[in-house]
């Protein structure tokens, strides 16, 4: 028998040095956090079972697996496990013991990651290509997962190319019909929210020069409800009298409904909001001066095409407090992946409307049309390829079959 120790920045290193210097059929006696990584002491040749027993702990610990097969794709639950309460004040032997089997657990989940990904490499070399082609885009693994599960089988590996990305396109939900164009439904008002600097007002010009081109001015109005920011109604009163359009403004949803009411014989309204970070205090008094008027006008999330897939989470739980009718994703000339983006408007059922990629008005916005976003997602993988680590390869692979968050903070998506 061999006991050797190791300390390591984090378990996956010392995972892989028990292996490489003990063997994989080494066992773990006992792992623990040091105050800069972990420490394992590994044996090989071990006759007694203590790291069975470790494993036994583990698995009377976890809540067993759930009986029916997962459904092909849906957002992962909130994350809450066993280890989620806190520990209680003086439960320091217990906290540390939680820790600990989360170490080992997290340890397990890794050497099953690279298993299993292996032996998808091995058995399923097309579909594994295609998952890896899929995560390149940007894509949540999920996603990617259940995308190249369902084109792997083809026999032609083009042919199980363009069947994944026809139905990567299928899959995205986009609107039907460009609403400035179908002028059938009488006025339109359209609120745009977001984040702060995403390209809201500029959009907003774009949209209106967009329907002045084939409608002429005379029935636009635009209205901003931004009046926290110096110069941020000058920006939009500038596009204003650049296009010939009158600029208004509201400062709460009294005077907006009130203006909306004057602006009856305006087909196209256009509300331009202000930029409000996730965390910002005054975020819920934007949205609760659209909330009331839902039923009178259409609120679209502008969201950067190029988001993590984090991100674009966050900005949909924050957003979608007032209904949203769509998506507009923006700055596409400067995302170096737009999966992420894509994967989210999947996830959320955001219909995506318009894509901004450039800043010049109005020129650089056209409508969605869903094979021409994937078009674009493969040009960026191909112009911008990234190499991907096999590490976090099998994880995002078993991230997406155990439909959990990937540790790394790449193509990994969270429950909101
Ligand atoms: N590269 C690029 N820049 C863009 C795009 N859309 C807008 N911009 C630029 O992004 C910057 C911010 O645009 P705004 O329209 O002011 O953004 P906003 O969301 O109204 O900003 P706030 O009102 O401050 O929240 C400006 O410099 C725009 O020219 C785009 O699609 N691509
Ligand atoms: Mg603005």
């Amino acid at each position: 028998m061999k006991i050797k120790r190791f300390q390591a920045r984090n378990m996956r290193e010392a995972m892989n040095r028990v292996r490489q210097e003990l063997s994989g059929d080494a066992v773990i006696l006992e792992s623990r956090r040091l105050a800069d990584g972990v420490e394992v002491v590994a044996a090989v040749d071990y006759d007694e079972t203590p790291a069975q027993q470790t494993l036994r702990a583990v698995q009377a610990a976890e809540p067993p697996p759930p009986a029916a097969p997962r459904p092909a794709y849906t957002p992962p639950p909130p994350a809450a496990s066993a280890w989620s309460t806190g520990p209680r004040a003086g439960d320091g032997e217990l906290a540390a013991l939680r820790r600990e089997i989360a170490e080992v657990k997290s340890l397990m989940q890794s050497q099953l990651a690279g298993l299993s990904w292996s032996r998808e490499k091995m058995q399923q070399p097309q579909r594994a290509g295609l998952f890896r082609a899929l995560l390149g885009l940007g894509l949540d693994p999920a996603l990617a997962r259940e995308l190249s599960a369902e084109a792997g089988a083809e026999a032609d590996a083009e042919q199980a190319k363009r069947s994944v990305l026809q139905g990567l396109a299928r899959k995205l939900p986009v609107l039907p019909r460009e609403p400035l164009i179908d002028t059938t439904g009488g006025q339109q008002v359209l609120a745009l929210v977001g984040p702060t600097g995403v390209g809201k007002t500029t959009t907003i010009a774009k949209l209106a020069a967009r329907y002045a081109e084939r409608h002429g001015t005379r029935d636009i109005a635009l209205v901003s409800t931004d009046h926290y920011r110096i110069g941020a109604q000058e920006q939009l009163f500038h596009y204003g009298r650049l296009l010939g359009v009158p600029v208004q403004t509201a400062r709460d949803a009294g005077e907006l409904e009130a203006l909306l009411g004057r602006l009856g014989d305006r087909r196209l309204i256009l509300i331009d909001t202000a930029g409000m970070g996730p965390r910002d205090r005054l975020l819920s008094n934007q949205l609760s001066l659209l909330r009331p008027l839902a039923g009178k006008l259409s609120s679209y999330l502008v969201m950067p095409g190029g988001a993590s897939a984090g991100d674009c989470d966050h900005i949909v739980a924050q957003f979608r407090a007032t209904p949203l009718a769509g998506c507009i994703l923006t700055k596409i000339d400067e995302a170096t992946r737009i999966g992420a983006a894509l994967s989210a408007a999947i996830r959320h059922q955001l219909a995506l409307a318009w894509i901004s990629d450039g800043q010049r008005v109005p020129e650089d916005l056209c409508a969605v049309r869903a094979d021409d976003l994937v078009r674009r997602a493969c040009e960026l993988a191909r112009l911008l390829p990234q190499a991907r680590d096999e590490e976090l390869l099998a994880d995002d692979y078993a991230a997406a079959q155990h439909g959990r968050q990937t540790q790394h903070g790449g193509a990994s998506h969270v429950a909101v």
